[in-house]
């Protein structure tokens, strides 16, 4: 098996819980429309682009709008979402990542960031961990959504490290789809009902240490 060289992280669901903003988020707007939207909807979206969640949503809801009209929700969605990020804090950092990371940092192991969302950098910022990446990899910076491979290659790409030395962290089942299609190696956060595809899945990285995560992969 290649040497690993480089992690690529995931944002929301991996490192912080934002699906419960975006939940609270999609399900204000959904009212307004006037239907309801449940917390086993929420799970359609994520990991899936800011459009591409508002189209299932609108689905979910049976209404059709023009292009422009959603453009203006999505937009309106993203003010609600962006009001309670702003308020995080490095207390939401989800169980062993911090350990986890500086494990990688001490044993020279490159960190990039593979993250659907345009918020990314903000959410780092409320966190205190944007300087921890080697690499930043978001919405911004991609036209395909995973599955696609694009966001990690591009994360391996500005790493200047190749796919098969790059091990992927994701909680989206189209996240280890993506990691598959890059040629990396995976571990899925959450449960094997919907991530079994990946190299190994753990609920979180709670006691997570290197000579552990190495061993995964002998
Ligand atoms: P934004 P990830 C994804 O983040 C979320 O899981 C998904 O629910 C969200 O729609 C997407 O980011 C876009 O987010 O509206 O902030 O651009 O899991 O890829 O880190
Ligand atoms: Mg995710």
């Amino acid at each position: 098996m290649s040497e690993i060289k480089a992690c690529i992280f995931d944002l929301d669901g991996v490192i912080v819980d934002t699906a419960k903003y975006h939940y609270i988020a999609w399900k204000a707007l959904a009212n307004k429309l006037g239907f309801d939207f449940t917390l086993e909807d929420n799970e359609r979206l994520k990991g899936v682009s800011r459009m591409r969640s508002l189209e299932i949503l609108l689905e979910i809801g049976k209404i059709e709008l023009s292009q422009k009209e959603m453009e203006k929700l999505a937009q309106k969605k993203n003010e609600q979402y962006v009001k309670y990020i702003v308020k995080m804090t490095a207390d939401e950092i989800l169980p062993g990542v911090v350990d986890f990371i500086s494990e990688l940092k001490e044993q020279n192991i490159k960190i990039a960031l593979g993250s659907a969302s345009k918020n990314a950098v903000l959410i780092l910022e409320q966190i205190n961990l944007l300087h921890v990446f080697d690499a930043l990899v978001d919405g911004t910076k991609v036209k395909s959504a995973k599955p696609n491979p694009e966001i990690f290659l591009k994360g391996a790409d500005e790493l200047g490290i190749s796919p098969d030395n790059c091990v992927v962290f994701e909680d989206a089942e189209a996240g280890i789809e993506a990691a598959i299609n890059a040629g990396m190696r995976s571990i899925g956060i959450g449960s094997p009902s919907n991530l079994g595809k990946a190299n190994k899945v753990m609920k979180d990285m709670k006691g997570l240490d290197f000579e552990t995560f190495i061993k995964i992969f002998n």
